[in-house]
């Protein structure tokens, strides 16, 4: 079992690597003792820290590792989650800098807004649609604070699953009853089409994913409150974004989304 002082001091590392925009080595090797558990709790510390230092304050939720493909090649067998804040957001249209960011990457996401809370244990599918009350698309800017983007299941969860920036469509749209599994993205790079996808390529169904998310939320007394956004995990495998890039993301009924970077 990690000391406090050694959590608080990985927090630590984890907030300068982000500020200063430096990458550090990744944890489990030098801290064996952390799994899972413990860096949930890390990054529960992380993102106290976050908002009490910046000023800042939770907006909502992400899942990562999601796809079959990013599971396998990570050994695991589970999706991670982070959480949004507000500073992390971004306006549709506007241009991004890179500038302090180590190694971004982009994806393509369904974002839910929901309308009433969620929390867990025991919730479904069913229930994460039922409560839905938009839908939106969104374009997640991921950035590990390890070297070389390299991380375990543990590291990156201490990371806030690699969150870095966030933008959503402008047009948020009442959600339907549509089968969202169904639902085609046609995702571009500087307007030439880097993948497609459809929503079944989270976990079969994009609400699977959040209903998962909110059933581990319990264990910490939280929830996905009315208002919240959850990005539901990435529709294909991430970009590197270079400075000039510009990428946008359709979603099939939802509209689009763009993100230009400099
Ligand atoms: C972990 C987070 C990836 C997703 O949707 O799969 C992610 C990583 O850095 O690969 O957000």
């Amino acid at each position: 079992m990690l000391k406090t002082e050694i959590l608080d001091s990985i927090v630590d590392e984890l907030f300068l690597a982000e500020k200063h925009g430096k990458a550090i080595p990744k944890l489990v090797d030098r801290y064996p003792e952390l799994d899972v558990a413990l860096a949930y709790e890390v990054q529960n510390r992380l993102i106290e820290r976050k908002c009490r230092d910046e000023g800042t304050k939770i907006v909502g939720w992400k899942l990562g590792l999601t796809s079959k493909a990013k599971q396998e090649m990570m050994g695991v067998h589970e999706p991670t989650y982070g959480v949004l804040l507000e500073n992390m957001q971004l306006k549709s249209d506007g241009s991004i800098s890179l500038k302090t960011l180590i190694h971004p990457k982009i994806e393509p996401e369904i974002a839910f807004i929901f309308k009433e809370e969620l929390k867990g244990p025991g919730v479904t599918v069913a229930e994460v649609l039922q409560k839905t009350a938009y839908i939106a698309p969104a374009l997640e800017i991921i950035d590990s604070r390890y070297q070389n983007f390299s991380f375990t299941l543990a590291d990156v969860i201490a990371d806030n699953s690699s969150s870095s920036r966030f933008v959503l469509g402008e047009r948020f749209t009442k959600y339907d009853g549509e089968d969202l599994s169904l639902i085609g993205m046609v995702f571009k790079k500087n307007g030439s089409i880097v993948s497609t996808s459809a929503g079944a390529s989270v976990m079969g169904h994009p609400a699977r994913a959040i209903a998962w998310m909110v059933n581990k939320l319990s264990r910490y007394d939280q929830s996905v409150k009315p208002g919240e956004v959850v990005l539901s995990g990435a529709l294909t495998g991430a970009i590197e974004i270079k400075e000039g890039d510009v990428f946008s993301m359709s979603l099939d009924r939802y509209g689009s989304v763009e993100a230009s970077f400099t």
